[in-house]
């Protein structure tokens, strides 16, 4: 027996966050599994976890960054080398205009400090306008809504799985995915706690998905219209007087509006819409509405939809209606620990409420939401000539080429940029047209502490856990840090812990006028008591001290300090959800809106819909997620791609035997802007009228450095979808409910 040390660290591989205890040799992984003692997640992980490692030894990740040569071929070259190759061509690229620079953020960076604090450093050098993250195929909808309705776009809500009694969940698929905007390591094993207590579970989807599998009751939709059947449980609450405002009548404003607003949406109406039994919607709002503890959650399949801002107001409508909102067991918030409790800030930015449109895209004319614009509309700004023609693209952490709608055409003009930089650790779809590719080192190297997850967990938590091994080259911040340098004009000799102290300065300003426990204290006397060292973990350590649990630089005696959070390797428990409003509102009103004007005119679109709905397409294609996947980038690991081939086009058997399609023959599947040919997989766990095609494949495209993934290479789904298909209010592209022909190849 090897004495081997024992390493305890927080999974950043998904939204679930889970505890991970890493056996190792000074360094050399052994076994990574689930921390047993781990304050939330109690020992539960998902394949992933343990790919981490292979993840580590991958050969395809580059350990060194890449420079395209005029020819073609990749080179690696030095990071002193590659970092002046970005200052010769980023600025000169853009001939003095910032709007000629684009920047475009995936997914990964939500999992890192680095990939949270400094990307926004990089807009900001840059001076763009043209900023593009994953937000827009994936939850604006949901940021609209709530910026709307409570003020405050990152303020969403999440379900309280530990207590509620009944959850209504549409366009999820947990038991697969592991949960999103809804942190909660071991949802099935949440959802199963629920069932034992007596609760009920209903899941809302196209398709019998593993989750509907260990649900009480699964009600098939048709795509892309959960926004009808929430509007019409709120029309019978309403219409059967079952409105129970509860603690929060006084703060609930347009009530009587929303009742007006969900008139037409009878269940009869809702039923040819969705296809679902006006008995059922009958039924659905009796019991949510009966529940003392119940809530109902919407996620993928109800936001990627060209309603999808709409659907997500309309799950926080039915929560406030039904006194499910912000109580336990209904829809609540988290108070992360690095963050002020609600309402607490000294000075309340003013209550302005959320506004959007502030600017808009050169070419499309799409309003900003949240300073974005939709990544559906990239490609234009790229493509089209004339001022402000997008010259330079920057891109960190993300895979467009493979994610993002219409993605053939994008692939093709990324080649017309005149300069493309990524922040990657792999040579891929997207990758391959940059010009300089800089790779951060393995997560293994750097600290974790969850900054934008903790927001959306379903219990209070907090945790913070060191890095376990030393990176070889520059960290993830280093990188960022330095082409935020290089955008900003100081060069690739600046030196990067002019920025590290700029931002604790600013951390620690902002503790003191925000915090009023710490208003007393200097500057100096907060970065003298600081314990930590690492510049990142410095600032986590300011965050948290100051937020709402802190020791507040030693004025709350039990408050958490930075010891404590070293001295805690498996997190500490903070107990569960507790209300937030209305401390936490920041609508000028001081009121939550149930019926927001942008809302209410966004409507209309619903209501034509109504008129339209005669001649359905005959196939509409949705997506899917698979355990052992994650998004586009995780297709090289052995052993998460292994198996059975998981790229397959899911048909009903009936609609397959009508077009003659056999299991695993080929069909050509064809959208308005493109075509692929995938194998069907006849099975009845889809409805009939549609099919289902997961994202992030389609790993044959020339010149990347991924070479399991390109033997497994499946097709990308994207180049079916369209990037005009977007939802108005949050410039969220349509992903689900895709029209589509299918035929045998
Ligand atoms: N049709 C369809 N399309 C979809 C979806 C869908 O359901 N259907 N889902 C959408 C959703 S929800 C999302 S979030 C997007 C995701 O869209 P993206 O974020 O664009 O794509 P990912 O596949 O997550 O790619 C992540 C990239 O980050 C790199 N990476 C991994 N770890 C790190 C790291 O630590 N640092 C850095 N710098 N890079 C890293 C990977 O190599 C990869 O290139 O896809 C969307 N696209
Ligand atoms: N294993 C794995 N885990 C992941 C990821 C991954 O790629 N793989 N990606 C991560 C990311 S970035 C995200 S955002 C989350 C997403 O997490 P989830 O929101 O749970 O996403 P999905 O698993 O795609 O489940 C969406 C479900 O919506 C259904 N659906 C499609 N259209 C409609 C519709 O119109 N109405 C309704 N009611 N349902 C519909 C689909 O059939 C599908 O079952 O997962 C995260 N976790
Ligand atoms: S569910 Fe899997 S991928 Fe997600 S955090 Fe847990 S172990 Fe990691
Ligand atoms: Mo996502």
């Amino acid at each position: 027996m090897t004495d081997r040390a024992r390493h305890f660290t927080t999974c950043p591989l998904c939204e679930a966050t889970c505890g991970l205890e890493i056996q190792h040799d000074s360094g050399a992984i052994k076994r990574i599994s689930g921390d047993d003692d781990d304050a939330f997640s109690r020992g539960f992980i998902c394949p992933k976890a343990a790919s981490l490692q292979q993840l580590h030894a991958d050969p395809d990740r580059l350990r060194a960054p890449l420079v395209r040569e005029p020819g073609g071929e990749f080179r690696e070259v030095s990071w002193p080398e590659a970092f002046a190759s970005v200052e010769e061509r980023l600025r000169p690229s853009l001939a003095g205009d910032p709007n000629a620079a684009a920047i475009y953020l995936g997914n990964p960076n939500v999992h890192s400090v680095a990939g949270v604090l400094f990307p926004r450093r990089v807009v900001r050098a840059l001076g763009t306008r043209n900023l593009f993250t994953a937000s827009t195929i994936d939850q604006m909808p949901k940021h609209v809504a709530c910026g709307l309705m409570y003020g405050d776009p990152e303020a969403l809500s999440v379900p309280d799985l530990e207590r509620t009694d009944y959850l209504l969940m549409l366009g999820a698929n947990p038991w697969e995915s592991n949960g999103s905007l809804c942190t909660a390591p071991d949802f099935p094993g949440r959802i199963r706690d629920l069932l034992a207590r007596g609760g009920r579970f209903i899941v809302v989807d196209p398709r019998r998905t593993r989750t509907a599998e260990h649900a009480s009751e699964h009600i098939r939709i048709r795509p892309g219209t959960d926004v009808y059947l929430l509007l019409g449980i709120a029309h019978v609450v309403f219409r059967d007087g079952l409105v129970r405002l509860g603690r929060l009548a006084s703060i609930l404003a347009g009530v009587d509006a929303a009742s007006e607003l969900v008139a037409p949406f009878t269940p009869p109406v809702v039923s040819r819409m969705t296809g679902i039994d006006s008995g059922v919607v009958e039924r659905l709002a009796r019991e949510l509405a009966a529940q003392e503890r119940g809530v109902v959650y919407g996620r993928i399949g109800t936001h990627t939809v060209s309603f999808g801002t709409l659907a997500a107001w309309a799950v926080d409508l039915l929560n406030a209606i039904t006194g499910h909102l912000d109580t336990p067991g209904g829809a609540m918030w988290a108070f992360p620990a690095h963050l002020a409790r609600p309402g607490e800030k000294r000075t309340e930015k003013a209550r302005r409420g959320f506004t959007t449109g502030r600017w808009r895209s050169r070419v499309k004319g799409h309003p900003e939401v949240l300073g974005e614009f939709p990544v559906a509309t990239l490609a234009d700004e790229i493509e089209t000539p004339g001022p402000g023609q997008v010259r330079v693209l920057v891109t960190i952490a993300g895979n467009p080429v493979l994610s993002a709608p219409d993605s053939a055409r994008l692939d093709r003009v990324l080649e017309g940029l005149s300069f493309m930089v990524s922040v990657d650790p792999y040579l891929n779809e997207t990758t391959r047209h940059a010009h300089v590719i800089l790779p951060p080192p393995s997560p293994l190297t750097r600290s974790h502490y969850d900054l934008a997850l903790s927001r959306l967990a379903v219990r209070n938590r907090v945790k913070w856990s060191p890095s376990l091994l030393e990176p070889t080259g520059p960290s993830e911040a280093e990188i960022l840090v330095r082409l935020a340098l290089i955008a900003g004009g100081q060069g690739a000799g600046a030196d990067p812990s002019v920025v590290y102290e700029q931002t604790e300065e600013h951390l620690i300003a902002s503790a003191i006028t925000n915090n009023p426990r710490v208003a007393s204290k200097t500057p100096g006397d907060i970065a003298a008591s600081l314990e930590a060292t690492d510049p990142l973990d410095r600032f986590v350590e300011i965050m948290v001290r100051a937020g709402a649990y802190g020791d507040a630089f030693g004025a709350v005696p039990d408050g958490l300090t930075f010891t404590r959070l070293r001295d805690s390797p498996h997190g500490i428990d903070l107990g569960p959800l507790q209300p937030a409003l209305p401390g936490m509102l920041k609508t000028a009103s001081g009121m939550v809106e149930l019926v927001p004007e942008p809302i209410r005119e966004d409507m209309s679109r619903l209501t034509k819909a109504l008129e339209a709905s005669e001649d359905l397409p005959e196939f509409v294609l949705i997506g899917r997620r698979d355990l052992r996947s994650n998004n586009s980038w995780m297709h090289n690991i052995p052993l998460l791609i292994k198996g059975k081939p998981r790229c397959t086009l899911q048909i009903h058997p009936e609609d397959a035997s009508q077009l003659s399609l056999q299991n695993g023959q080929v069909v050509r599947i064809q959208s308005r802007v493109g075509e692929l040919l995938a194998p069907a997989e006849v099975t009845d766990k889809i409805m009939r009228g549609v099919v289902s095609l997961p994202h992030g494949y389609g790993h044959d495209r020339p010149g990347t450095r991924q070479r399991v993934a390109t033997a497994n290479a499946g097709v990308n789904v994207n180049l079916l979808t369209d990037a005009k298909a977007i939802d108005p209010l949050s410039g969220n592209a349509v992903l689900n409910g895709i029209p589509v022909t299918l035929a045998p190849a």
